[in-house]
């Protein structure tokens, strides 16, 4: 094997990545998969309401960011817009991939508007995760997602370069100029489920509705990472790895980064 031979592989697959349900075999192949009307158009209407409403009464047009370092995040949301997580509609198509017993490891909405206008950084997820790397976000579109409203970009087949060592920028140059970018358009009731080891990121939002998709992170639930159980019996519901994460080291790079930052910023001698 080779970066070529792997890239071939990837290129021969990329075309059966977009349907009405998953392929497992495709998913494992190339990390990814487009999943067209998965949520029926009543459903989806009632969820997108629930969100303007949110908006309207809770984030207003300006918002306040929850996180500086990752304005697309939102984590602060009602129960039933959290709780879509657990619909059969999402549940049942992914269960060829994770099983019968479903955990999740965390649960977020990815919004781009006028206050996270930015382009996201080439990155994988992995990095910033604990737990087992058999992880998957499924990225449902509440509001039609494009180009020009900030849509992510990935790059199918990365996650088979495993884990990478750290988190951060990836630089783009390490794989052959040609290997597959997709950008995919969504429509509300489409997701996409992306191994959280594959390469992403998303272009600047330009103009258009507001980018309003889930990110809601699945793995079986045998994962001691698991916050929630969602399908089957007997997984995980928290644990260290979630509860008490900034526990686990008791020295290690970040903390060490801390520490030299206080040095640095420091001042006196
Ligand atoms: O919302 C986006 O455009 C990408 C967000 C993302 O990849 C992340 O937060 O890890
Ligand atoms: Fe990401």
């Amino acid at each position: 094997m080779n970066i070529e031979t792997l890239r071939n592989e990837v290129l021969a697959a990329a075309g059966a990545m977009d349907a009405d349900k998953i392929d497992v075999e495709n998913f494992k192949a190339t990390g990814v998969a487009i999943v067209r009307g998965a949520v029926p158009t009543g459903k989806m209407s009632e969820w997108n309401e629930l969100w303007d409403e949110h908006r309207r009464q809770t984030l207003g047009a300006s918002r306040t960011l929850e996180n500086v370092h990752n304005p697309v995040e939102i984590k602060k949301l009602p129960d039933e817009l959290l709780n879509i997580s657990s619909s059969e509609h999402i549940i049942n198509h992914i269960k060829p991939v994770f099983g019968e017993n479903i955990g999740l490891f965390h649960k977020r909405f990815v919004v781009k508007d006028s206050n996270s206008k930015g382009a996201v950084i080439l990155h994988q997820d992995s990095g910033y995760h604990v737990g087992s790397f058999e992880k998957a976000s499924v990225f449902l579109a509440l509001k039609p997602v494009n180009e020009a409203n900030g849509a992510m970009y990935l790059l199918p087949g990365t996650h088979r370069f495993g884990y990478l060592g750290d988190a951060g920028a990836i630089n783009r140059e390490v794989l052959p100029e040609d290997w597959p970018v997709i950008t995919p358009t969504l429509e509300p009731g489409d997701f996409m489920l992306m191994n959280s080891l594959v390469w992403h990121g998303s272009g600047p939002f330009h103009e258009g509705n507001e980018r309003v998709m889930t990110d809601f992170i699945y793995q079986p639930s045998t994962d001691p990472s698991t916050i929630e159980t969602v399908a089957g019996e007997g997984g995980w519901n928290g644990s260290f790895l979630t509860e008490a994460r900034d526990e686990i080291f008791l020295q290690c790079r970040s903390s060490k980064l801390r520490e030299i930052r206080g040095i640095l910023d420091s001042t006196t001698k």
